[in-house]
């Protein structure tokens, strides 16, 4: 996989103010601080595209990237979403973000699938679960994407793996990554551009 070119196409705080809908659309989602921005910079091999940061919620509205790939042939927008789980926020700012953010998800026409982003130390929490319940409401796609996996101690990895791919049900693909390792990158692009409908080789399990 190799991408041509990245950029922030736009950043947006209003549903009014999204970009007309042109290219096949994945969202990252996912708790505060989970690495979103961290992976699409990895994915997309572009240290500073999404602005990360060791504070949470760092990332307040949906940020639009574009990216184009040589091999295979593809134009995708990446949806940086805001993170959520973040209890620093006022009550005014989660409202905000529900509108924000639900609005989008319920009613994109072009977006092809939403990616769950969930730490592999934490683990799927109630929030995760909700949200991919929401999805499978909407009839959205969704893949869960286990983050950070270079902080597991090289006994810990396969158990606590095996156990966030059990509890899935085979209900999502599943893909471990590191974003500071560059682990899964490969995994994840066959995921994101088969569900975006790119593929030209069929997904493979990311077992191993
Ligand atoms: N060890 C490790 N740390 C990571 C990895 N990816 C991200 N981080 C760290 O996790 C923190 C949050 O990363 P971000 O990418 O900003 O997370 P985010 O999900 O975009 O956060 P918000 O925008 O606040 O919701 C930063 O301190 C990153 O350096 C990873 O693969 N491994
Ligand atoms: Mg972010």
């Amino acid at each position: 996989m190799h991408v041509r070119d990245a950029r922030l196409l736009r950043a947006v705080y209003r549903l009014e103010h999204l970009p007309p809908p042109q290219f096949p659309e994945i969202a990252f989602a996912g708790r505060s601080n989970v690495g979103k921005s961290s992976l699409i910079n990895a994915w997309v091999g572009r240290r500073n595209l999404a602005h990360t940061s060791a504070t949470p919620g760092r990332t307040r509205g949906l940020f639009f990237y574009r990216v184009e790939f040589v091999h295979p042939p593809a134009t995708l927008d990446l949806v940086d979403l805001p993170g959520y789980g973040h209890a620093a926020r006022s009550h005014a700012e989660r409202a905000g973000w529900k509108t924000l953010v639900e609005g989008f998800l319920e009613r994109r026409p072009s977006l092809s699938a939403v990616a769950v982003l969930v730490d592999v130390r934490r683990g799927l929490r109630d929030e995760d679960r909700q949200l991919l319940e929401y999805l499978r409401t909407l009839g959205r796609p969704a893949l869960v994407v286990a983050t950070k996996t270079d902080t597991l101690r090289a006994a810990e990895r396969h158990p606590t793996l095996e156990r966030m791919r059990r509890e899935l049900r085979d209900e999502h693909p599943f893909v471990p990554t590191s974003a500071e390792r560059r682990e899964g990158l490969d995994a994840l692009s066959r995921t994101l551009l088969t569900l975006a409908g790119f593929t030209t080789q069929p997904p493979t399990d990311s077992r191993g």
